[in-house]
């Protein structure tokens, strides 16, 4: 069963308007997005939080705005957590990335990081911290709470931030993999480089290999990792801008159509053949605001109709 979840709050990121993503994905059809794989889908629709229209897009924001991030992510652990509890599927949809850091926090949190990979198909590392964060964005300091990671700055709140979603029990960072990336700051890339053992796939790396080899070494990785849960969270900015240009922060030479859609029948095909258990999903950073009559969350739903299944020659 999926259970899904609206989250929509984007003060984490440095433009306003993915708080109308959730939305967005429901009017280009995110609820009929799973089948044939799921068989029941329920919509909690969109926690009842207050989006804060009124404030303007900046950056800053883990300093700006933390108390009213800090709330809506915790309504947000809470809400992941009880549809983990049940057994289901989390779907979340965004909002903000920051979100992850509430939603594989909460798996986090009741089932430890023994065998947990994460998949962060996205433009962006998203592993600063407040220390190596050059925009202060707390969007883009995800993985790096996922994770545990210290920081001088703001060190007190930052340990109170990672601790209360994760309760502690941190991702290994030989866990982490990354597709898509080609905006990477450099604290992040040092971040990176001192991981043994995740698995990167930037995009000089995707066009030289192709996607379908990427994919074959992902698994790989995972496999030699004994990693049999799988969080996969999808960053619609990963995608070429003029694929989805309904998003706050693009950057050129993303994924195209197809590219995008080979990797999620490829890992439909692991995850439904049962190898590999997909234990949580997020689609974040759709924003209506910047979109193009709404391109972008289709975008966004016929990949995840790719990642449930649906094939080109139909059932089997
Ligand atoms: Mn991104």
């Amino acid at each position: 069963m999926v259970e899904l979840v609206g989250y929509p709050v984007d003060l984490g990121g440095p433009l306003r308007g993915s708080a109308m993503g959730p939305n967005a994905l429901r009017y280009a059809g995110i609820l009929n997005a799973f089948a044939p794989a799921a068989s029941e889908v329920v919509d909690h629709k969109d926690l009842p939080l207050d989006s804060h229209p009124e404030l303007p897009s900046t950056e800053g924001n883990f300093e700006l705005f933390p108390t009213l991030i800090f709330d809506a992510l915790k309504s947000l652990n809470q809400m992941v957590g009880s549809i983990v509890e049940r057994g289901a599927t989390p779907v979340t949809l965004g909002g903000d990335h920051s979100l992850t850091m509430a939603s594989m926090g909460s798996y986090l949190k009741q089932h430890g990081p023994e065998g947990v990979g994460l998949l962060w198909i996205d433009a962006h590392a998203d592993i600063n911290t407040p220390d190596t964060s050059p925009s202060q964005n707390i969007h883009g300091m995800t993985i790096g709470s996922l994770l545990g990671l210290s920081t001088q700055q703001s060190a007190d709140r930052w340990d109170i931030w990672k601790r209360e979603f994760t309760g502690g029990h941190y991702l290994h960072p030989s866990h982490v993999s990354w597709i898509g990336l080609r905006d990477v700051d450099p604290g992040e890339a040092a971040t990176i480089r001192s991981m043994d053992g995740a698995f990167v796939a930037d995009m000089p790396t995707i066009d030289l290999n192709g996607i379908g080899r990427t994919f074959e070494n992902w698994l790989q990785w995972a496999q030699d990792r004994k990693i049999s849960k799988i969080w996969v969270s999808f960053d619609v900015d990963v995608l070429d801008p003029v694929l989805a240009p309904g998003t706050g922060t693009t950057v050129r030479g993303g994924l195209t159509y197809r590219e995008a859609h080979l990797l999620a029948e490829l890992l439909s095909n692991v995850i439904h053949g049962q190898n590999l258990n997909l234990v949580g999903l997020d689609i974040v950073e759709v924003s209506p605001l910047l979109d193009l009559k709404n391109e972008t969350a289709r975008m966004a739903v016929e990949w995840v109709g790719s990642l449930f299944g649906k094939k080109v020659m139909g059932p089997e």
